[in-house]
């Protein structure tokens, strides 16, 4: 971590609170706020102190951060980090237990599936790629000049817009900071064991705690990232929606690829990656720097984007709606470099997405870590 630039971002977001303060009296003296049922984590103003402490020991303002937990009334999830451990766990000690005889019977490669019948298949309906081919000459200039500058054709921004966040119309119901706080809170694994509900064994435990200890701490830097960003953003950043996994905006980057890669394409002195003129560049950015050249060959061109998603189902869907979009614009002045729809490979690449495992549906899924 590069606690040089804390105090500054501390400061940021310190000015961004009194903001925020005035806002919330104005608001109590306007409503009258009716109460309600409280969960348990809810009323215990304290489930969040050793995140605050663990922040501010980073160099964060502690009565900053406190407030922001106070005044986003964040409720901790435990259920974000447990349902993944339990299906991992299970999955896991299923592995193990299988008869020889069975295991080729499970279908193998998930790469070998036929696409129609992933989770992608929503986004090669034809009306699907129609609505892409028109966000494509929606937005030409900025495709363009985003392939004039970083060489990534504008077929392959589009497919990737389109299955990270169907163009930028399905933005994630969470919120980034809720999200990622409750999944770093679990670094004290005692607050989410009572949930999980694979540990039947003491090697299911330990292979739990592991998995968990290791996960946190990704959320928690992804958490400073977050923090980061909207302080430099100047962005409230208990607000900023995301997937159930913390991606944020229209590319669903990660908060620390947010930092990495993120572009101000509208040079209003902000990288907003909600906004299109930000995201967009930002994309082709990340693709680049990542290794994208005019004269890829097809493995490279997988590895980069199983890079963005560890999906090999995931590559051969960007692939594949590429060329659709590729065909469909034959007919008319049109950047980019031949593609074809490509069988899978490259496991084990890190993740531009956040690494917890295969994301278990095309949209809300984990972003590049
Ligand atoms: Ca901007």
């Amino acid at each position: 971590m590069n606690r040089g630039c804390l105090p500054l971002a501390g400061r940021g977001l310190a000015v961004i609170v009194h903001v925020w303060l005035a806002t919330l009296c104005l608001a109590v003296l306007v409503f009258t706020p009716h109460s309600r049922a409280a969960t348990q984590e809810e009323t215990n103003p304290f489930i969040w102190q050793s995140l605050v402490e663990r922040l501010a020991k980073d160099g964060w303002d502690r009565d900053t951060v406190n407030f922001l937990y106070t005044k986003s009334g964040a409720v901790f999830d435990p259920n974000i980090m447990g349902n993944k451990v339990d299906a991992l766990t299970e999955r896991r000690f299923a592995q193990r237990t299988q008869r020889p005889e069975k295991q080729s019977d499970l279908g193998e490669n998930p790469s070998e599936i036929p696409l129609e019948q992933s989770g992608y298949r929503y986004y090669l309906k034809p009306w699907v790629i129609a609505w892409a081919r028109e966000y494509t000459k929606e937005n030409q200039a900025l495709l363009e000049r985003a392939y004039e500058t970083y060489g990534v054709p504008t077929e392959f921004q589009v497919a990737i817009l389109l299955v990270e966040s169907k163009l930028g119309s399905t933005l994630g119901d969470r919120k980034a900071f809720d999200v990622l706080s409750s999944m770093a809170l679990t670094a004290d694994f005692s607050l989410l064991e009572p949930h999980l509900e694979s540990l039947t064994s003491t090697s299911r435990r330990e292979y739990a705690k592991g998995y968990v200890a290791k996960r946190a701490q990704w959320a928690y830097t992804e958490l400073s990232s977050l923090l980061k960003y909207a302080s430099a953003n100047n962005q409230d950043p208990t607000t900023i929606p995301s997937s159930i996994y913390g991606a944020i905006g229209i590319c669903q980057f990660i908060p620390s690829n947010a930092l990495r890669y993120g572009v101000d394409g509208n040079g209003d002195g902000r990288v907003d990656l909600f906004l299109l003129e930000d995201a967009i560049p930002s994309l082709a950015n990340y693709l680049k720097q990542h290794g994208w050249t005019a004269d890829l060959t097809e493995d490279e061109r997988d590895k980069i984007l199983f890079a963005y998603n560890h999906s090999t189902t995931y590559v051969r869907a960007i692939s594949s709606i590429a060329v659709q979009l590729k065909n469909l614009s034959d007919d008319a002045p049109y950047s980019g470099g031949s593609c074809r729809a490509s069988g899978i490979r490259h496991e084990g690449y890190p993740n531009q997405h956040e690494p917890l495992s295969p994301r278990s549906s095309p949209s809300g899924h984990f972003s590049n870590s």
